[in-house]
């Protein structure tokens, strides 16, 4: 890759060494491509390096800082990932500005102001479109809500709705498509996608989500304009001439109500592309299967679902505000409409028993029934509960545990068991059953699907 400039923005890695072995799906990076693309606007040159696209480990990566030599790195820090992020930023070997951001750097900040490096530490938390290229450029406007004095300093920026950064309206925001090099994307239906963003924020506070609008309550939630998000179809169309044939909505949750779902219908009637995008069950409560059909001809062909759990009980605990009966009832519908369903579902909440687990599976069972009977895709993607910072569960846990240092590394067991690499990782086991049974249950989930 040819190195343009003296602005690098890092997706983190996922794993500390190079990985030569997963071959799973990889998505862009969107948030650092709308900080690259703010960076161009404003005349400055920048490269993206997405270190989970190129299976790149924590060395590769502190070797093509040498490499390139920039003067800023900006890079994005996940709980998964917090570790190697750290161990990048105290391997660098160049004299640089690291500037730190992403959902988890609000709850982070405090521990990477003590990272062990020479480099100076700038963490933004908040959304970073047009923050990022402010301190590029040294603007005045641009004022630290919090500095360390360390030598070199350490300095906390926000970005809230309050901020003269803030994106307020996010139908102006223009993408670069360049930066997403890997776009188009073949998925495993064999589509050619494309991926765009629509919306900012979500409507609900899901106790184990770090997007809940509880932690988020700074931000507001923005939706772009029909228009801006036709024009963004027409772009990638005309770009990719041909060579995409889908559009995946990776908004939080693009779907969220019947004004919603009939705008997404108008938006892509006669783009002639499939898509599809997150919905959550009750986004259906008042929608009959006549809109749903009309969405399915707009090219709606799978949604993606968060179902968690099949225990009323656990719903409740995770503040997953819909019950079985609404699941059932929107799965069904939508089947019946022809859209195929990605279920979402998630073992080993604290506390959670076996009996819990086993309701899930059976609902997962059931689900699958109805989209056999309907003729249509049903796809089960089961997880290991973890811990995020910050989240409600997190939290409650913090209250229990005065100590509580997470540390998320890969989880080798369940990836062997699930031909998984990418999204397999352990903070722990926090459930009342054994490991071994809660893998089970998620192995058992995995392998539901129609076709
Ligand atoms: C799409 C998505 C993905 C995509 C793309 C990830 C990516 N690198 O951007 C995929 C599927 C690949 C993914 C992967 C993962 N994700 Co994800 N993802 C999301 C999702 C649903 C939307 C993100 C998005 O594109 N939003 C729109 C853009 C415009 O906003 P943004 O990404 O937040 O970026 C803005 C700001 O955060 C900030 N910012 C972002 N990056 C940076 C970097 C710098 C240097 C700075 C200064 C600022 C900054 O400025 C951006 C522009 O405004 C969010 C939920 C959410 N709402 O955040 C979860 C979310 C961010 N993901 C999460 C996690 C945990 C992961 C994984 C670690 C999961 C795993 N495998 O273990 C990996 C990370 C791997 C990686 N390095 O990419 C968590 C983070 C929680 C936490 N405490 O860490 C979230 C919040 C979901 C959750 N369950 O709580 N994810
Ligand atoms: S899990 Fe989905 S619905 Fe729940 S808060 Fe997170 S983004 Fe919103």
């Amino acid at each position: 890759m040819d190195f343009k400039g003296n602005v690098l923005l890092v997706n983190s890695p996922l794993f500390r060494e190079s990985q030569h072995d997963y071959d799973e799906n990889v998505i862009p990076p969107m948030g650092l491509a709308y900080i690259a693309s703010n960076l161009k606007d404003n005349g400055i040159y920048c490269n993206l390096l997405d270190a989970v696209y190129h299976k790149m480990g924590v060395k590769e990566i502190c070797q093509y800082f040498s490499k390139t030599t920039p003067s800023f790195v900006g890079i994005n820090i996940f709980t998964t990932n917090m570790h190697l992020v750290k161990e990048i930023v105290e391997k660098c070997q160049i004299r640089t500005t690291f500037i730190i951001g992403g959902q988890a750097a609000k709850f982070l900040y405090h521990e990477i102001f003590n990272w062990n490096t020479k480099n100076k530490i700038i963490v933004i938390i908040g959304e970073a479109d047009f923050l990022f290229s402010a301190l590029v450029q040294d603007n005045d406007n641009a004022i630290s809500f919090e500095e360390e004095r360390k030598n070199p300093p350490r300095e906390l920026f926000k970005v809230d709705a309050k901020s003269p950064f803030f994106p307020r309206e996010i139908s102006d925001l223009h993408l670069h498509r360049e930066f997403l090099e890997n776009e188009p994307s073949k998925n495993k239906n064999g589509y050619k996608e494309a991926f765009i963003i629509a919306s900012r924020g979500c409507k609900y506070s899901c106790a184990f989500c770090a997007a809940a609008k509880n932690l988020n309550k700074d931000n507001l939630i923005r939706r772009r304009s029909a228009q801006s998000i036709k024009n963004e179809i027409a772009e990638i169309q005309s770009l990719y001439n041909g060579n995409v044939n889908a559009i995946r909505v990776l908004d939080d949750l693009f779907l969220r109500d019947i004004q919603s779902i009939k705008l997404a219908g108008k938006i892509f009637n006669k783009s002639g592309l499939s898509w599809r995008s997150m919905a959550h069950v009750l986004s259906f409560k008042d929608i009959n299967v006549a809109t749903l059909c009309d969405l399915r001809k707009s090219g709606c062909i799978e949604l993606f679902i968060g179902v968690e759990s099949g225990s009323e009980e656990i719903l409740k605990k995770i503040k997953k505000f819909h019950n079985i009966i609404k699941i059932k009832e929107t799965f069904k519908k939508v089947f019946q409409a022809g859209i195929s369903i990605k279920a979402y579902f998630i073992y080993g909440f604290p506390g959670e028993t076996e009996n819990n687990m086993s309701k899930t599976f059976e609902l997962a069972i059931e689900l699958k029934n109805y989209a056999k009977v309907f003729g249509v895709g049903f796809r089960a993607s089961a997880f290991k509960f973890r811990l995020y910072h910050g989240t409600k569960i997190y939290n409650d846990f913090l209250l229990k545990n005065s100590m509580c240092n997470i540390k998320i590394m890969p989880d080798n067991t369940l990836s062997n068991i699930t031909g998984r690499n990418l999204f397999n990782f352990t903070s722990g086991n926090y459930s009342a059953v054994s490991d071994d049974c809660l893998n089970k249950f998620v192995e058992k989930t995995n392998l539901l699907k129609t076709f």
